[in-house]
């Protein structure tokens, strides 16, 4: 699919049938461009989230959240046609729920298989949601964008387990951290595939898949850019209202 010529419903039966939707020719050359050069400033200023323990030569660094305070992102996160994107998916109304951005140098990676946040749609491991014959519910989602190619295996390209959003499952090994790479989780009988693109490039994908970064084996530093838009309900029920618990962690 391609963001001039697409056909949302076809994004919306593939991303609910595979649990993701690869849409090309997102971010043209001066946006991407742009997108390193504030990364590479901000991360000078040294505001860098890095996600993973320091002592680990593979830990990627994560640039959060500067879609609050800076316009150019901020301008980027509502660009119309990729809101049109995450409406595809949510419906009309959405809000915007998360801006990232995650570079991995060579040797980097974020290697763990995990779904992100909590399992929300949990069932018994004799069924899945797939049998109920309903896509899924979808209340929020990521869209990444390639920043640079990731054409390659070499380019530690993002694996995700297609259609394991129906398991209402973990994937195995979830969040071990050195996997056994020869036994890979597989969702009945298909085991992770690479989702390869080149810069400039965006997928979404349900955060309830089964899911990874991989190691950057190339000399090129990966750069990704995630958005994420929930329904709109949500941020209006949580933003003013929610607070911690004292007793939670
Ligand atoms: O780095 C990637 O390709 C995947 C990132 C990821 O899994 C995450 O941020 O939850």
């Amino acid at each position: 699919m391609d963001l001039a010529t697409i056909d949302y419903a076809e994004l919306r039966e593939t991303f609910d049938r595979e649990g993701y939707a690869l849409v090309r020719n997102v971010l043209d050359e001066n946006e991407r461009k742009q997108v390193i050069e504030l990364t590479e400033t901000y991360l000078g200023e040294s505001e860098t989230d890095n996600k993973h323990s320091s002592s680990d030569p593979s830990s990627i660094t994560v640039l959060r959240e500067k879609a609050k305070t800076d316009e150019y992102f901020a301008a980027l996160r509502e660009r119309p046609d990729i809101l049109e994107l995450a409406r595809a998916v949510l419906g009309p109304k959405i809000a915007h729920c998360g801006h990232s951005i995650l570079k991995c140098a060579k040797g980097q990676g974020h290697k763990q298989w995990h779904i992100d946040d909590t399992l929300e749609h949990p069932r018994p491991e004799s069924t899945t949601w797939e049998d109920v014959g309903l896509p899924m519910p979808v209340l929020w989602m990521s869209i990444q964008f390639a920043i640079t190619d990731i054409t390659s295996e070499e380019n530690g390209p993002t694996q995700i387990v297609p259609r394991s959003h129906f398991s209402g499952l973990l994937p195995e090994q979830d969040h071990v951290k050195e996997p056994d790479e020869k036994n890979p989780p597989q969702y009945r009988g298909q085991g992770p595939v690479p989702i390869l693109c080149n810069a400039g490039d965006a997928y979404l994908f349900n955060h309830q898949i089964w899911h990874r970064g991989s190691i950057n084996h190339s000399e090129q530093t990966r750069y990704l850019m995630q958005q994420q838009y929930c329904q709109a309900w949500l941020n209006g029920r949580f933003r003013w209202i929610s607070q911690g618990l004292s007793t939670e962690s």
